[in-house]
This record gives structure tokens, sequence and C-alpha cells, in this order.
């Protein structure tokens, strides 16, 4: 989520759920025969989503729980109910919510694991997203998501781990006029006064229709991939630090945007996959997803009985010590970069990144350097993402 999100209300409740669920989940492996090839290798988990509802009793033997408690994050009073998951079309898994701009009148939806053992590793889906409501009128602040999320034990719990796969909002929300995507990577937060502790990625523009969604965790970075692009790359202390569910819901920031009665809204999902602790690169995971389809292979479960992925490791986001032309960098009278600033695209500053991605941490010794934006930012420290480029050592 965006720091500048300011409530994150429930998230509590929803950590302390996911962790009961966690505790009573059925361990369950299945593996199949003639899995391809390049899949055996490692702990591996891909989901077709073929299912008849949300009460098919294979849904739960695989691993997947349709939420059905209430509380955050969302409009207050609002129902979270295993009826608003359906599967509309062979194979595809969708969520919907509806409101009618109140709190009794909204139904948002969430689909999870019910085992938390997810951690280092290549995190995929293709998702659907969808820019208006399949029915009633437009512009509710709707938030269409991929994740996976630890428990919070405790205010600023420092093992807490969030990774935002996506969360797309077609009509704003969180002080945006939208269409907006974000990808945020989670050091932690505090509920009540609110404070988060991240950092995250964004792109202005619509993300309307299929997409496939890629992250590489793996050698300390997060990196994020839209259609095979690179949009993100987080790192330092905001690398996960504990394993998480995977979840997808369909929520409402709040009702603000509301015009009519009610109007429904719709997330839809091919298919999911992750495999333990290796990198692959956004064109391999689309192969491996239309090699297990070309086999019929509609899930595999080897996570727990699979050995850890042998992959080449990411390479390290490095910085340069002198400009490409070797020779110091002029950084003129470009200002310091301040953590509470907002930059737009192009601007430039002078830092000096920290050792382990924590602004008010130690130095990392690399000396200062002249950072260029890309596009808007606040709060994300040069040297740590892929918002600034490097244009050398001052
Ligand atoms: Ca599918």
């Amino acid at each position: 989520m965006s720091p500048l999100r300011t409530s994150r209300s429930g998230t509590l409740s929803l950590a302390a759920v996911l962790l009961a669920a966690s505790l009573s989940g059925v361990a369950m492996t299945t593996a199949w025969a003639d899995e391809p090839a390049a899949a055996a290798e490692c702990g591996t988990l891909f989901d077709d989503f073929n299912y008849s509802s949300s009460g098919d009793p294979a849904l739960t033997s695989h691993g997947w729980v349709p939420r059905s408690y209430p509380g955050g994050p969302g409009v207050p009073g609002a129902t979270w109910s295993p009826a608003q998951i359906t599967f509309p079309s062979s194979g595809i898994m969708q969520l919907s919510a509806s409101t009618d701009g109140t709190g009794a009148g909204t139904r948002q939806a969430e689909l999870y694991t019910n085992q938390k053992r997810y951690f280092e590793g290549t995190y995929a889906s293709r998702i659907r997203f969808s820019d208006t409501p399949a029915s009633g009128a437009d512009g509710d602040h709707i938030v269409q998501t991929f994740f996976t999320i630890s428990p919070l034990n405790g205010d600023l719990d420092p093992t807490y781990s969030e990774l935002d796969f996506t969360e797309y909002l077609p009509n704003g929300g969180w002080g945006e006029q939208g269409p907006v995507n974000y990808q945020t990577t989670w050091y932690t937060y505090r509920a009540e006064p609110w404070f988060a502790d991240n950092v995250h990625s964004q792109q202005y523009q619509s993300f309307n229709g299929w997409h496939d969604l890629v992250a590489q965790v793996s050698g300390g970075h997060v990196k994020y991939y839209i259609d095979g692009v690179l949009v993100g790359d987080h790192s330092g202390k905001y690398y996960p630090r504990q394993t998480m569910t995977i979840n997808f819901n369909l929520w409402f920031i709040d009702t603000a945007g509301h015009t009519g009665a009610m109007s429904t809204y719709a997330e839809q999902v091919d298919w999911v996959y992750y495999a333990k602790g290796g990198v692959f690169s956004p064109a391999e995971v689309t192969a491996k997803a239309a090699a297990y389809r070309q086999a019929g292979t509609a899930f595999l479960d080897t996570v727990d009985s699979g050995g850890t992925c042998t992959g080449p490791s990411p390479t390290a986001t490095t910085s340069p010590t002198t400009s490409p032309t070797g020779q110091p960098t002029d950084c003129g009278n470009a200002p310091d970069w301040s953590f509470g600033a907002v930059y737009q695209g192009a601007a430039l500053v002078v830092h000096e990144r920290s050792r382990a991605g924590d602004p008010s941490g130690p130095p990392s010794g690399d000396g200062e350097h002249l950072w260029r934006s890309k596009w808007w930012s606040q709060g994300s420290e040069p040297g740590w993402t892929g918002v600034w480029e490097d244009l050398g050592r001052c």
C-alpha cells in the first residue's frame, strides 16, 4: 500500500486470523508424476483455478480459504463472504465486491492460503484488472490486489513481512486520482496511531485487462515485474524476514467516490504460481504456466516436498563509483535528498545511500551520488529503489 495511506484498521485482526488459520492448516502435498521436468527440481505451487464454486471441496483441500470473517481492510461494517468468490468460466477465479455507499451494504472478497509457508522464491499470477464496474455507477475507490503477508506480532514488529505485488486503484484513493498501481514492500507498521515503514513503487496508468505479475524474492532484493517489465526493486531492511500467506482480495478504501445505487466490481485470476527459493524470469514463469496447462496439470503443490530451486541469483543493484565517463559527476547545486519531500520525474538530488536501506541508519560508505528520479516518489531512498537513476559519484 502507499505510504500515503492513513488507515489500515483491522489488519491486526486479519493477522491474528491468518495465524490461526496457518496453525490449523492441513498439511497437504500432491505431486503429479507427469509434471514438467523444469518444475520437478524445486518446491512449486501452481493453481489454474479449475473449481466449481467457493464451496468446492477441492478448493479447500488445495489449501485455499475463502474469507468469511469480518474486519479490515476497507469499509467499516462491510461483509466478507465466500459468496463473493465465483468461477464464472472454466479456470477463472473471480473476486466480486459491491457497495451501495453504506457499510452494511458493502461486500468485499478475499481468498488466501491456509498455510504460512511462502518466503523466498518467485511469485506470479495472471490477473484481469477492471477499470469500470461490472454493473452500477463508476468511481468507487476499489483496490484490486495480489500479495503475501505475515502476522504483525505487536506494534512495529521488526519481523513483519508483507509484499504487495499489486494494489491497483483504477479510480484512485489514498489521495490519488487514479488509475494508479502500487508495489509495496513492508518493514513494519503500527495501527494506532498509524505509522507505516515501507517502500513502494507506482505506475500512473491504466492496467485494465489481463496482466502477468511476477515477483522475485532473492538475494536481498524484491523485484516486481508487470508483463515482463521491471517496475520495482526493493531491498535493504524491507526484504521479508519470515514466511507469509498468499492472498488475493478486492475491497473499497472508502465510499467517498460512490454515487447511485449498487455498484459491483470484479477482479479475475487465471492462475497463481510460486517456486520456493528460485529466481525465474517473467518469460520462464509464463512458459512454466503454459507447460502445466498443456500437460493438463490444473493444480500442483510440491512446496513442502520439493527442494529449493536452483537458479541464478539476481544481479545485485550496485552503484557505480564514478560517472560513465570515469570522471566525478558534477553534482552542481542539486539539493540533498529528503525522506519526506515529494519528487517529480527528472528531479535531481544528492544522496549517499544508507548501508541497509534505512535512511536514518548508517551510510553505505559509497559517498554522495547524484540521482535523477524516473517518476513521482516520496520516501523512496536513492540507491534502494528503482525510482532513482544513479548518475555517479559527486
Ligand atoms: Ca486458469
